[in-house]
């Protein structure tokens, strides 16, 4: 039997437009080029930091910047982009003129939770795709869309499997990366998320400085199945959002990086554009739901390119439980 893989599975997609179709597969190839650095590790002499920092004021890991930088070389001259912009870019990448340029806008995380990479961790690959708006050349106002009008998202997971997960708006689907072939080969046909859980994914050491509905949240999580929630809960962190989504879109779950009450944590940790819009995408067409804390994060309207937002998303039910925890504020 032919096994789907990546390139198959797009072209059966009568209405895909061939542009989308020959981005997906070059962004693919891209994840494909930074799995193979990831896996050879300090034998490709990549771990460890640089002295430089990126816009979040964050120390680059070697790798962040060779991640980020596969993904500019694969994608500048694929005639598909406008522009992209990047978590490890002060500002967007125009693609230079000298490139025939397309209809769509790339964003990405190339290596999400990048501190795990010293410590041999998961580690991932975020991307979101939107349509420029016709601006030529582009410009940051271009990228400020809100999440609804994603036209695809996805991430690669470098862990045990190399896989990358993508939606086109029907539905998500997995890929796993044949280490022989170099081929992505489709393993998980139809991703959904379990409605109900009793698994939540936070960073407990954060616990003093989170707005009191979240507090609240947790603490009746810990009381266990004799407490308001009546089930006795299991906690998982890995500090890598790409390996804590996936296991959630694998067998259900909470995330939450909730927003802080201190001012200075005020619109919490994760980037709006290239983290929180792409998996909200990702969990809401796998039948789960994304919120801010009150509002569809899909539904954030942008004012800056790196600006951060609230997480807290996974299994549907949960999610609207803790709305509720918010609501009653
Ligand atoms: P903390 C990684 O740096 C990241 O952006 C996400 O991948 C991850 O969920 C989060 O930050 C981890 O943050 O504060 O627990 O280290």
């Amino acid at each position: 039997m032919n096994r789907l893989n990546l390139e198959n599975h797009l072209a059966s997609l009568a209405d895909l437009d061939g542009t989308l179709r020959t981005l997906l597969l070059s962004v693919a190839q891209s994840c494909t080029r930074i799995s193979a650095a990831v896996a050879r590790g300090a034998l490709g002499g990549v771990l460890g930091s640089l002295e430089s920092e990126n816009v979040q004021g964050e120390v680059q890991k070697k790798l962040d910047v060779l991640s980020n930088n596969l993904l500019i070389e694969s994608n500048e001259r694929n005639g598909c982009l406008a522009a992209m912009a990047s978590e490890e870019m002060d500002t967007l990448y125009p693609i230079p003129d000298d490139c025939e340029r397309g209809p769509y806008l790339l964003l990405f995380d190339p290596l999400d939770g990048s501190s795990n990479i010293d410590v041999n961790v998961s580690i991932g690959t975020i991307f979101s795709i939107l349509r420029a708006p016709g601006s030529q050349p582009a410009q940051e106002s271009d990228f400020l869309q809100a999440g609804t009008q994603q036209v695809a998202a996805g991430y690669a997971v470098y862990g045990p499997q190399t896989m990358l997960v993508l939606t086109l708006g029907q539905g998500v689907v997995g890929f796993t990366l044949d280490p022989d072939s170099q081929e992505w080969v489709m393993t998980h046909p139809h991703i959904t998320i379990p409605a109900d859980t009793a698994e939540f994914a936070i960073n407990m050491s954060n616990m003093r400085h989170w707005e009191a509905p979240v507090r609240r949240y947790i603490e009746d999580c810990l009381t266990g199945d004799t407490g308001p929630l009546g089930k006795n809960y299991n906690m998982r962190w890995i500090a890598s959002m790409v390996a804590d989504v996936h296991r959630i879109l694998m067998r259900g779950g909470l995330f939450m990086y909730p927003r802080d009450a201190r001012a200075s944590g005020k619109k919490g940790k994760l980037r709006l554009m290239y983290e929180a819009n792409p998996m909200s995408m990702l969990v809401e067409q796998a039948g789960g739901a994304a919120i801010d804390g009150h509002i569809r994060i899909l539904e954030a309207q942008p004012d800056e390119l790196h600006q951060r937002i609230g997480v807290i998303l996974g299994s549907r039910n949960e999610v609207e439980r803790v709305k509720r925890y918010h609501q009653e504020d």
